[in-house]
């Protein structure tokens, strides 16, 4: 199918009470294991690209391969900007053929998201784009310790309703206590599911939760057995995203999660094949590793059979 833009797959979700899983790209093993995956579970799809990946692999060869991979298969597919901090990132990516973007101006005060916001939406949704924007601080909550820091970094509700009246976004992301990466909690890990449910009931629109990742033990365990160095690791267990969806998250975003068992699978299999010449060897493992975790995901956010 063509792509869709990500507000067709998401206004289902958020109608039927479900969420879509985003998955981030930068290559063809990546890719492939996205679709596999979720054509497998018969879930709709988002695939994102963040500003780093673009410079990494090229805005044209993500486009070509998503639309490649995509092509192929009958399920709801969207190609989304993840993190966009740049204009002219948002342009290329709405003229080289992405279905959405993210704006990602939570480091600016709120009148100055709100107003790069409102910009780029006009021209996103002229040319039939969708835009998440963010609201909030979603990286580094660990550094934030006392209630105060911590109040301060989380979406603040009445923020949100201003926020969305006056931009118009398709999706929000929200910080409910979530940080992005494999080390994101020093003690238990702590979603706000009240602040979500909060936002959602003064806001409507789906919300987005970053940084969602589980850092499975077992992952972690074998990427150390073969040699990886993982100090610290944890995530948010698959319950906590079970709730966090029921009270109104309707976009998820993974990446860590693939990436920690892509190197767990590549790890493993030099290890066992010393020999291997052959790249396909170390990374066709990767790409089986991929698809098993899209498959997890879609089955914890409750979008298999979807499609
Ligand atoms: O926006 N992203 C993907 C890029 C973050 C770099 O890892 C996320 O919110 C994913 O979060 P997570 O938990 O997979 O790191
Ligand atoms: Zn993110």
């Amino acid at each position: 199918m063509p792509l869709l833009p990500m507000s067709v797959l998401l206004q289902k979700a958020n109608s039927e009470g479900y969420a879509v899983a985003a998955f981030n790209t930068n290559n063809m093993e990546i890719t492939q294991g996205i679709i596999e995956g979720a054509v497998a579970e018969r879930s709709p799809v988002i695939i994102q690209c963040s500003e780093g990946a673009l410079e990494y692999a090229g805005v044209d060869m993500v486009v070509a391969m998503v639309k490649a991979a995509a092509g192929n298969v009958d399920i709801p597919v969207a190609l989304h900007l993840d993190h966009g901090k740049r204009f002219d990132n948002i342009i290329r990516c709405i003229r080289a053929g992405f279905t959405s973007v993210m704006i990602d101006g939570s480091h600016l005060p709120l009148d100055e998201n709100i107003a790069l916001t409102r910009k780029v939406v006009d021209v996103a949704h002229a040319a039939g784009v969708s835009v998440e924007a963010e609201l909030g601080r979603i990286a580094g909550i660990e550094d934030h310790v006392s209630t105060s820091e911590r109040e301060a970094i989380l979406t603040d509700p009445a923020e949100a309703e201003r926020f969305v009246a006056e931009t118009g976004v398709d999706a929000l992301a929200v910080a409910i206590g979530t940080a992005h990466g494999p080390r994101k909690f020093k003690g238990e890990p702590k979603l706000e599911l009240d602040r979500i449910r909060e936002i959602k009931s003064r806001v409507g629109i789906p919300l987005v939760m970053h940084g969602a990742s589980a850092v499975p033990k077992d992952v972690i365990e074998k990427a150390v057995k073969y040699g990886a160095q993982i100090e610290g690791a944890s995530g948010v267990p698959d319950e906590a995203v079970r709730q966090a969806v029921a009270n109104g998250i309707n976009k998820v975003n993974i990446d860590t999660d693939m990436r920690l068992a892509m190197i767990a699978a590549m790890r493993e299999t030099l290890y066992n094949n010393p020999d291997a010449t052959d790249p396909r060897k170390i990374l066709g493992p990767a790409r089986a590793a991929v698809t098993s975790v899209v498959r997890h995901k879609i089955s914890v956010l409750g979008s298999a059979g979807r499609a």
